[in-house]
């Protein structure tokens, strides 16, 4: 090769190593581990799924994510996810708040009962002020927090009778998220609450070693719920949980500014679509969810507010405990932003 040629051939080789991915993505992964804990058949599974597909087409395959449904990397055991996000187990997570919050205190602000009213006090939470300070707070745990969606506002469902009061609820077992507020909000219902992971939840349920559950409307239909027995369905809606997509700190900063923007930005959008997802059909103009429920044989129970209120009262020692535990000023800043909306 003559001189000419061999600088000719070097300049070829730069500019393609410059143009080419590897070059930024020296650091990256072959794969990305994204975890949920309900599978791509439920908003929730679909909302992983589209932020994997977004941020692979704007990074132009740069950033390649699995996911691992059924928080498979944790073997299911869905309150350890966000501390397995710390530990570099998993990348990148759609999580509810109820699953992290044994971790990130703050995040109990969600369960707080019935301090949510509707999907406007919702949002009114995660698209203002209070959004901002959680996502504060998990960006010192660990966490790069990109966009909230919705897991949705979670109604009473078991196999015994129609709840319309706490007397109702006497005794009855009731599986509930491995999370310590569920324990005190069911306790202070007389219930009689059994913590276990999703993955369990569905046996117990139809073997009937449980009689009852709570969970948002989609998930009740979409995991057939009416199949293993539960055909009472309360519609209380005493808590919402957020969605909250993050990917692990340590792993964001490998990436370039450009790839974390299109990371960012995939999740904004996944985030919208996972939003309007959650609360199709649950409305008094739009109930077509509701409808196909009833007509599996499932009997809903639509409260009173003088019923409603009988829950409330009844679990607000447990609001006011935990209150001390998420923040006052936290509590304070969410229940004026609510009432702002109305
Ligand atoms: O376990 C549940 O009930 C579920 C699927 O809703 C959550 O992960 C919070």
């Amino acid at each position: 090769m003559n001189k000419l040629c061999t600088a000719a051939f070097a300049i070829t080789v730069a500019a393609t190593t410059l143009a080419s991915p590897s070059l930024y993505a020296a650091d990256y992964k072959a794969e990305y581990r994204l975890s949920t804990v309900l599978g791509t058949a439920f908003t929730w599974g679909k909302a992983g799924e589209r932020w994997a597909e977004l941020i692979k087409q704007k990074t132009d395959g740069r950033i390649n994510v699995k996911q691992y449904p059924g928080t498979s990397l944790v073997g299911g055991d869905q309150t350890r996810e966000f501390s397995a996000i710390r530990q570099g187990v998993i990348d990148l997570a759609v999580g509810s708040s109820i699953n992290w919050s044994p971790q990130v205190k703050q995040l109990n602000l969600f369960s707080l009962p019935f301090l949510v009213p509707d999907a406007k006090g919702l949002d009114a939470l995660i698209k203002g002020e209070v959004g901002k300070d959680l996502f504060a707070i998990l960006d010192k745990q660990g966490v790069v927090p990109l966009a909230y969606g919705e897991n949705g506002f979670r109604e009473i469902s078991n196999s015994k009778q129609p709840i319309t009061s706490p007397a109702d609820l006497k005794g009855m077992k009731i599986r509930i998220v491995g999370s310590p507020i569920f324990i005190d909000s069911f306790t202070a219902l007389g219930a009689n609450p059994t913590q276990m992971s999703w993955a369990d939840a569905q046996p117990a349920l139809a073997t009937k070693a449980v009689d009852g559950q709570e969970n948002p409307l989609s998930v009740f239909s979409i995991a057939k719920l009416h199949t293993l027995g539960q055909n009472h369905l309360t519609l209380w809606g005493y808590m919402a949980d957020p969605l909250i997509f993050v990917v692990s700190k340590q792993v964001w900063k490998t990436w370039s500014e450009a790839d974390r923007k299109a990371v960012r930005e995939a999740a904004e959008q996944a985030a919208a679509e996972n939003l309007v997802a959650a609360r199709k059909g649950i409305t008094p103009g739009d109930d077509d969810l509701l409808k196909s429920i009833e007509k599996n044989g499932v009997t809903i129970t639509r409260l009173t507010p003088e019923q409603r209120k009988a829950f409330q009262d009844a679990t607000r020692p447990v609001f006011d405990k935990w209150t001390a535990t998420i923040g006052k000023e936290l509590v304070k800043k969410a229940e004026t932003a609510i009432a702002n909306t109305k």
